[in-house]
């Protein structure tokens, strides 16, 4: 630690200097997160001195997580759901797992059955809580079909996780198989809609094909959904939506003192900003707001796959979210350059040969022509 404090104006040099080293949104190609929304950023503004730990004293501020999870327990199809707002997805699936597991204590060495392009989260999630995560193949199109789950069913299986839009291709797994399946068997399913729980149900407001990720499909037991994502809202707001508002008793933690509340999520003090953030831009915007900018994003996905086929590239699939594959051998290479000219692509470590572009809010079109361009002068097809 320095012996003597910086001013005011050495701090803002610093940071500012440091700051500059981050990418501008305008080369981001691979983030599902993206600049907040001004409403979210102000409202956080406003709030981080808060502790959601200690609700005697933040008794608005729990209020307003308390009409976030109203919101998105009525998003989700949930009139009696209960929600648990988190610090993002993967906090969330470790606690829908680790309810699954309190539910089943029948369940000794407990299975978790997924698609292979679960989110390693999940992966945390079962080393965290000692339970074995078994994978299944998926189909033509990198989805999650009941046929599949069902060939890896054992007297040990706990839960089924089905994605709501994978991370590495936006595929939504077939959930209204799955839901079928989890009720004629029993079991917990959790549906991981951290990437598209903010789009699906707007996408089929807007008519796009797509299954519902929510408690409608009555096999559904739980679901994640990422507020910092297409939520729009600060980093870190995750929720863990379960469809009834009883919890397993297992879950509840008193604290040392008397009238403090009871913990029900792992983190104790915790800023209530991200709760603020959450419900501003949740009012702020409505289901219509968040419809018109989901009709953007798939607008601007159709103009950057129109301008990929138009010059001669081919989709590794079709983009059924905002996130499009591009077949090209040698991907990783060549996002290696594309990240020289200031680009930052992802390209799966198992899938080597595609380049996953991620259309978020921030992606407009002049960036996809810019990017296009450089795409086009790196590797012509
Ligand atoms: N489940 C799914 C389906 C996800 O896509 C993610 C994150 C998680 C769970 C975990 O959520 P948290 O990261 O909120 O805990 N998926 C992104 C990814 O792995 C996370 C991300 C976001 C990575 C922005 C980079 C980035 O710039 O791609």
């Amino acid at each position: 630690m320095r012996e003597r404090g910086l001013s005011a104006a050495q701090l803002a040099q610093q940071q500012a200097q440091l700051l500059g080293q981050d990418r501008p949104w305008s080369r981001v190609f691979n983030s599902i997160c993206t600049q907040p929304h001004p409403l979210a950023l102000e409202a956080a503004m406003q709030t981080l001195h808060t502790n959601l730990g200690d609700v005697r004293i933040f008794a608005g501020t729990a209020q307003m997580a308390q009409q976030v999870t109203q919101r998105l327990g009525a998003l989700m199809q949930g009139p009696h759901s209960r929600g648990l707002l988190v610090s993002g997805g993967t906090e969330a699936n470790l606690l829908a797992l680790h309810v699954a597991r309190l539910r089943r204590p029948d369940i000794t060495q407990g299975e978790v059955i997924a698609g292979e392009t679960v989110h390693f989260s999940l992966r945390k999630a079962c080393t965290l809580l000692g339970l074995r995560l078994r994978t299944a193949a998926l189909d033509e199109r990198l989805r999650l079909r009941a046929a599949a789950v069902q060939a890896l069913i054992t007297p040990q299986t706990l839960a089924i996780v089905g994605t709501a839009g994978s991370s590495e291709f936006g595929a939504v797994d077939a959930l209204d198989e799955l839901s079928a399946l989890a009720l004629q068997q029993g079991l917990h399913l959790h549906v991981d809609a951290a990437t598209g729980g903010f789009i699906i149900p707007f996408a089929r407001a807007l008519g796009h094909a797509l299954p519902p990720c929510d408690f409608s499909l009555e096999g559904v037991s739980s679901i994640t959904l990422d507020p910092h994502k297409y939520g729009l809202s600060i980093i870190p707001s995750g929720a863990l939506l379960l469809r009834d508002d009883s919890l397993p008793a297992g879950l509840q933690q008193d604290s040392f003192f008397a009238r403090t509340p009871t913990h029900h999520s792992l983190l104790g003090t915790r800023s209530g900003a991200a709760a603020a953030a959450t419900l501003a831009v949740l009012d702020g915007l409505g289901f219509e707001g968040y419809v018109a900018q989901t009709r953007a994003n798939y607008a601007r996905t159709a103009y950057l796959v129109q301008g990929l086929r138009a010059h001669g590239y081919a989709l590794m699939l079709a983009p059924e979210l905002n996130i499009v594959c591009v077949a090209l051998p040698q991907a990783e290479a060549l996002a290696q350059a594309l990240e020289q000219r200031g680009w930052i692509i992802s390209v799966s470590t198992r899938y080597q040969h595609a380049l996953r572009l991620v259309v978020q809010r921030h992606v407009d079109e002049a960036m996809i022509d810019a990017f296009l361009h450089d795409l086009h002068a790196l590797a012509p097809p």
